[in-house]
């Protein structure tokens, strides 16, 4: 991603002085849609893998095994000694037949990762996407396309996660709730698999859970989804026409508009026990303070836990056109733009001012999610109660818990933690 250029170059280089004859490949959203920031003289690297990676990576180290020349391997940008050369898009896979195995989770290096004390792992169904939100990398690197494996595949990968002890999993896919039909046979085959006792989470628009919320979330409960992350984006009309999201939050009857998709979503999901992660997007270019606050208080009210970011201008999206246009892009330091800190100004409001306002609210947000937590894992809770906290309120001290310094004093801090973090190599 975005915000990982930095270190990705510096590992390659890092590479090269361990090893100097070793030939890097990069592949990803960064690289394919910002690929100049790789091509550099010594960057160190000879290959970009542009799009999905897959089937472009294999013929890549087959044409290296056999020495062929790569010039015919779709989806690929080469370099020789008469510079780079850029192959012919890969069209994206259809995910039909076994062209793209299962996950080899065995090839792993590292392990250990849990979410709230239970063992993790991923798993996709689907792949596209057919909106065209303002500020999201999907449609620039795949174009407006939807495409799933079929169910056989999906289970057989969720028992792999299974029988490896993984009882948590993020499903990531670009957007599940485009054919709600198949969402719910999906929750099925997993029912009929006896795979719900897997705590899931995902992603998905508002407006299908809301319109089918009546048969969708008990099926989804029932199949074990504990935590649904909503793109609400913002509760204020104008921001949605700005960031390209209002049909996706739009409730319909009768094939009319009827309204904001919200409320009602989250009413399906929370009658139906699930937890509601509220993914909102403040600090775009007409706001003020008001309308952050109009939108921190919605996620107050309604929302368990907030996952609120701040427009970033990733390479090639409409929005990043917009905010250029508008000269309001303040930040071009690569590594910040990881949505929680914000790059760009309003026409009202500097970027740390945007970023603190969010800060100082959305801390105490997360703690009102604690007891929820407590119910489901208590074991994990009574051991790591205080990192949780250390880590929710980073910049704390105990003259500030005193009320001895300011919230400004502590936001400098976490800033400065946060800055800290993202030199570690
Ligand atoms: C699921 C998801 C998440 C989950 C991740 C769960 C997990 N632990 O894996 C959560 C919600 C936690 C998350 C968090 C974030 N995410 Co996210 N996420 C996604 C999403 C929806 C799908 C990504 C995915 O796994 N796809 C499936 C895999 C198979 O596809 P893929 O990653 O594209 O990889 C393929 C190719 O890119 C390529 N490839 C990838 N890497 C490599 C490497 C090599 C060497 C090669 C050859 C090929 C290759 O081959 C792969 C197979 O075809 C995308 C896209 C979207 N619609 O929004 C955003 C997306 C990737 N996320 C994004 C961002 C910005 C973030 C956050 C910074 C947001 C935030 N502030 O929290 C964090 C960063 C987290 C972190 N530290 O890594 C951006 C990246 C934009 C950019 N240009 O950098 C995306 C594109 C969304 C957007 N805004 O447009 N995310
Ligand atoms: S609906 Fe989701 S995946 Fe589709 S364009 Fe919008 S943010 Fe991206």
């Amino acid at each position: 991603m975005t915000f990982q250029r930095k270190t990705a170059l510096r590992i390659v280089r890092l590479l090269h002085s361990l090893r100097p004859k070793i030939r890097v490949a990069v592949g990803g959203y960064d690289p394919s849609l910002a690929a100049q920031a790789y091509m550099g003289e010594d960057s160190g690297i000879e290959f970009i893998v542009r799009g999905e990676g897959e089937v472009t990576f294999r013929e890549l180290l087959r044409a290296i095994e056999s020495e062929r020349a790569f010039n015919s391997i779709a989806g690929l940008s080469y370099r020789d000694a008469g510079g780079w050369h850029e192959n012919l898009p890969r069209p994206v896979h259809s995910l039909d037949g076994d062209e793209i195995r299962l996950p080899k989770r065995d090839a792993r290096v590292l392990g250990g990762y849990t979410m709230l004390g239970r063992q993790v792992d991923v798993v996709e169904t689907s792949r596209g996407c057919t909106f065209d939100c303002g500020f999201c990398s999907i449609i620039e690197m795949r174009g407006r396309n939807f495409h799933t494996y079929a169910f056989d595949r999906v289970i057989a990968d969720i028992r792999d996660a299974y029988d490896r002890g993984t009882r948590s999993i993020f499903i990531v896919d670009d957007n599940i709730s485009l054919n709600i039909k198949r969402f719910e046979a999906l929750c099925q085959a997993i029912i009929d698999a006896g795979l719900n006792d897997v705590a899931y989470t995902v992603q998905a628009m508002t407006s299908p859970i809301a319109m089918h919320g009546e048969t969708l979330a008990p099926l989804m409960r029932k199949a074990g989804f504990r935590y649904v992350f909503l793109g609400i984006e913002n509760i204020l009309q104008d921001d949605l026409v700005f960031l390209k999201a209002s049909a996706k939050n739009e409730f319909r009857e009768a094939g009319h508009k009827a309204g904001n998709a919200t409320l009602r979503a989250i009413d399906h999901l929370h009658k139906n026990k699930m937890y509601v992660v509220g993914g909102l997007i403040v600090g775009n270019p007409d706001d003020t303070h008001e309308s952050i606050e109009a939108n921190l208080e919605f996620a107050r009210r309604y929302v368990d836990w907030p996952y609120i970011q701040h427009p970033t201008p990733y390479p090639g999206t409409p929005m990043t056109k917009d905010f250029m246009a508008r000269n309001l892009i303040k930040i071009d330091r690569m590594e910040e733009y990881d949505g929680t800190t914000a790059i760009v100004a309003t026409e009202h409001l500097e970027p740390r001012e945007i970023e603190y306002q969010r800060w100082r609210a959305e801390r105490w947000m997360k703690t009102r999610h604690m007891p929820a937590v407590i119910a489901h894992d208590p074991r994990f809770v009574l051991f790591n109660w205080w990192k949780m906290l250390a880590h929710t309120f980073r910049g704390s001290s105990i003259r500030s818990v005193l009320g001895l310094e300011s919230d400004r004093k502590v936001f400098e801090r976490y800033c400065a933690i946060r800055s800290a973090e993202r030199a570690y190599l």
